[in-house]
């Protein structure tokens, strides 16, 4: 058969197992009896590559012949792409896991030993670049064009590991078995300029121009990874830059005997891809980080280009081709960029290519809080990216006097508006160039771009109310719910009949009909359990804490940070526990609380509030007076493949943010999505997720957006809610003297120090609320009948918060794309 037959892409068990031997022949070239699991793995994932290629060169012959108003592709630009282990998800994606797992069995090699053996590329911090996949993925399934420019970061998020309670980073060496999803493609690559100065010079048509003669050039080279589209044969593209010395030696220093000189050249070069930036929020001033967001827009950029030319089109239809999404503001230095290729390479005039920037470019906003707003100091993005500042500095000018124009006088709102913060040591605002140099402005959640509009953006609303948009959130219900927990979606698929991963946007709603059938939620229950079980397993094989899988499963898991309040759960334990310690027959519904998540590194309070959780799980889970009724877990080194095993275990899913600060959320919906019940505050997608899910079946507390604002300007004083609640006060004074430190007074006092003094995210303000509440919750999970129909009821209300519902928004919003491969044919 030739290549692109049967012998690659056939999809029975028997053609599977003949293309894994191949691979395991030909392209690990190993003989049978040396073969490691790791070699297994590379050789299916190698044969299942082989079919996305194929769905992949297809999409692309189908693009390539289609009418040309369908040649628009979503270029998703973005610093973080969390992708999650690729080889399961594509197995479900291609209708392939039976096939697979019968061949590898035929092979004598287990398909959940084979998955295991998968080092997810973490190459992002959490939410957002976790977003980015899920998009992708629903891009590939709903067959929009689309490709996902970012960084092949060498080594992503660290590894989390605990020592004595506290967060050790390991390095994260994700490359060192292979990567067998990827194809480098040396071909595709573009050299880009640092560093240096500008001049003036006459281009090819004898015009003055402006040069960049850099001091440093840089080439990305592209490697891609096929992301699968769900049944649809459909295929998007991730394409990452690797950078690399433009020559990998300097012959010149080789040959005058410098040896290392030579080679630290490639060393330097190879340095901006080398690690991703552990912090979900930007550190000021960091030179490499710079260096990486220019880095891989330049390149993505230059790529858009070539290809726009490559189709025989003429520069200033570029935004016909090209939607270009920037996730968040690490790629906003991108439309300064594309003004310089199209000004300075192209030699359009700057109104044309100032037109072609603003109508290709969109932002999405993720967050609300001001210290995550980016900026760059100016001295610093001057010396690195010369030109660059020009084109900024010209954008302003040209938006200022505009502004002017509109409002003249208002010198502070000018002052404001402006892309260069001059209030101090002056600073490029990269928020800012995003809004002017974009045609749309998105938030995440209804309630965040709410807030956009009226806080950190609102200047911009003022000036531009027709460019804002919200999109809600979704995520992927094939890895978060087909993937995850594959029991829960058979027993789905046995009321909603095949087909509804396509469509749960309508789809899920159908289960409301069943939420209070009797057999149907015992069945549901019995999955949950089950689900439990498996991860209880994993609590004892790899904490050595055993958990009881009756007890009420409390899952808080996300980054660590002070405003998602992972410390208000803990007085939450405490209060618990003194109950029990008060009177040890007290009746307590049995839960098992289980945290997990990264703190950035040099963020010391985030560490800190982990080595509260630790140190209380320490003294719960050994106090004989408790057992059997409190654990307290953390679950190290939360990553999207321990995300997949402890979401469909959860019974409560704890979103506890003050209100006004989580963007949007989108653990929220995993874990409604797998039936988890939420307690929350009305913050990001919570106030939606309630809404869809009913009232009735959500956990309501603590204060409002405008109450918790309006009590912070009030003057807000934490000590009076210290003082004035009993429980509370014994709870922090329990911290504060030692009771969870072996006696130590200084271990948690700046925590307590921050909570009595500061206390900005109104902790103690939201404390009697949530305990409360949380009081509701036990009752009720101690009706499991009615605990059942309200975890079905969750997931019935979890169509809207799909990725393909929120891409489709996008796509009507503000992309104006159209699906390319027809539909029926599939
Ligand atoms: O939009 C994705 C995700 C939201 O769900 C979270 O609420 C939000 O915190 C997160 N934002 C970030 C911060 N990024 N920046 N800058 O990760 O985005």
């Amino acid at each position: 058969c030739n290549n692109h037959g049967t012998m690659r892409t056939g999809q029975s068990s028997v053609e599977i197992q003949q293309s894994i031997l191949n691979h395991l022949h030909y392209t690990q070239a190993k003989p049978l009896p040396f073969a490691t699991r790791n070699d297994w793995y590379m050789a299916t994932a190698h044969s299942v590559r082989d079919q996305m290629l194929h769905n992949w060169l297809t999409t692309f012959d189908i693009f390539m012949s289609s009418p040309r108003e369908k040649h628009k592709i979503v270029s998703y630009l973005s610093s973080e792409f969390l992708m999650g282990p690729h080889l399961g998800n594509n197995l479900v994606n291609l209708g392939l896991s039976e096939s697979v797992r019968k061949a590898l069995s035929a092979l004598g090699q287990d398909l959940e030993a084979i998955l295991a053996q998968e080092v997810e590329p973490g190459l992002g911090n959490g939410g957002l670049g976790r977003l980015a996949a899920c998009y992708l993925e629903s891009m590939a399934t709903l067959r929009v064009p689309a490709v996902g420019f970012g960084i092949r970061y060498e080594f992503g998020i660290f590894d989390q590991e605990i020592h004595n309670g506290w967060q050790v980073e390991k390095g994260d060496n994700w490359l060192k078995n292979g990567n067998p999803w990827e194809v480098r493609r040396p071909d595709i690559a573009y050299e880009v300029k640092f560093g240096g100065h500008t001049e003036f010079a006459h281009d090819p048509e004898g015009r003055l121009a402006v040069r960049w003669i850099p001091e440093k050039v840089i080439k990305g080279v592209a490697y891609d990874t096929p992301v699968a589209g769900y049944r649809s044969g459909g295929v998007a593209v991730l394409r990452l830059w690797k950078s690399e010395a433009v020559a990998s030696f300097d012959f010149q220093a080789f040959n005058a005997g410098e040896y290392y000189k030579a080679v630290d050249d490639k060393v330097l070069s190879e340095t901006i891809s080398k690690v991703l930036y552990p912090n979900d929020e930007p550190g000021i001033g960091k030179f490499l980080r710079l260096c990486q967001q220019y880095f891989f827009v330049s390149c993505s950029l230059q790529d858009m280009i070539w290809f726009h030319l490559s189709l025989g089109r003429g520069i200033e239809s570029f935004s016909e081709s090209f939607a270009i999404q920037i996730n968040d503001t690490h790629p906003s230095m991108g439309i300064a960029e594309l003004m310089r290729l199209l000004v300075d390479e192209h030699h359009l005039e700057w109104d044309e290519a100032w037109r072609i920037t603003r109508e290709s470019f969109a932002y999405t906003n993720h967050t609300l809080l001001s210290e995550a707003l980016e900026k760059w100091p100016l001295p610093l993005m001057a010396s690195v990216l010369p030109r660059i500042v020009e084109i900024i500095f010209e954008i302003n000018r040209r938006f200022l006097d505009e502004v002017r124009g509109l409002f003249p006088e208002d010198d502070q709102r000018i002052a404001r508006l402006s892309l260069i913060d001059e209030t101090g040591e002056k600073y490029v605002r990269m928020a800012n160039l995003a809004c002017v140099g974009s045609h749309a402005i998105n938030g995440v959640a209804a309630l965040h771009t709410d807030l956009l509009k009226k806080t950190v953006l609102h200047d911009f609303y003022e000036l531009f109310p027709e460019k804002f948009h919200n999109i809600t959130n979704g995520v992927t219900p094939r890895r978060w719910l087909a993937l995850s927990n594959p029991e829960l979606a058979k027993l789905i698929s046995s009321k909603l009949g095949e087909g509804w991963l396509s469509s749960i946007e309508t789809a899920l709603a159908w289960l409301q009909g069943a939420a209070k059938n009797t057999t149907f939620q015992q069945k549901w229950l019995k999955v949950k359990q089950a689900n439990k079980i498996a991860l209880a397993k994993v609590i004892r094989e790899r904490i050595g804490i055993e958990v009881d899988p009756a007890s009420l499963f409390d899952v808080q898991v996300k980054r660590i940070h002070e405003y998602k309040r992972q410390h208000l759960n803990v007085l939450h334990i405490i209060t618990l526990y003194n109950r029990i310690k008060r009177d040890p027959t007290a009746d307590i519904t049995p839960r098992t609380f289980i945290f997990a998540g990264k703190a950035a590194p040099g963020y010391h309070m985030a560490k800190l509030i982990i080595k509260l959780i630790t140190s209380v799980a320490d003294v719960v889970n050994t106090d004989p007076d408790v057992a059997g009724r409190l654990k307290v877990v953390f679950f190290p080194d939360f990553n999207v493949t321990n995300s997949q095993l402890i979401v469909p275990a959860a019974d409560l899913s704890e979103q506890i943010s003050v209100a006004g600060k989580e963007a949007s959320g989108t653990g929220n919906m995993k874990l409604a999505l797998n039936g988890a019940l939420t307690i929350g505050a009305l913050d990001g997608a919570n106030i939606e997720i309630r809404e869809e899910v009913g009232k009735e079946n959500f956990f309501l507390f603590g204060l409002e957006a405008a109450e918790a604002q309006s009590l912070k300007s009030g003057g807000y004083n934490p000590r009076c809610w210290y003082e004035g609640n009993e429980q509370l006060r014994q709870a922090i004074d329990q911290i504060d003297a030692g009771t969870f430190s072996n006696g130590d007074r200084q271990l948690f006092r700046p925590l307590v120090d921050n909570l009595l003094n500061r206390d900005e995210y109104l902790v103690l303000a939201d404390y009697q609320s949530y305990i409360d509440c949380q009081d509701l919750v036990s009752a009720a999970y101690c009706d499991k009948k009615k605990w059942a129909e309200m975890s079905i009821l969750n997931v019935a209300g979890m169509g809207k918060f799909s990725s393909d519902r929120a891409i489709r928004e996008y796509g009507e919003k503000i992309w104006k794309t159209t699906a390319i491969i027809d539909p029926t044919k599939y």
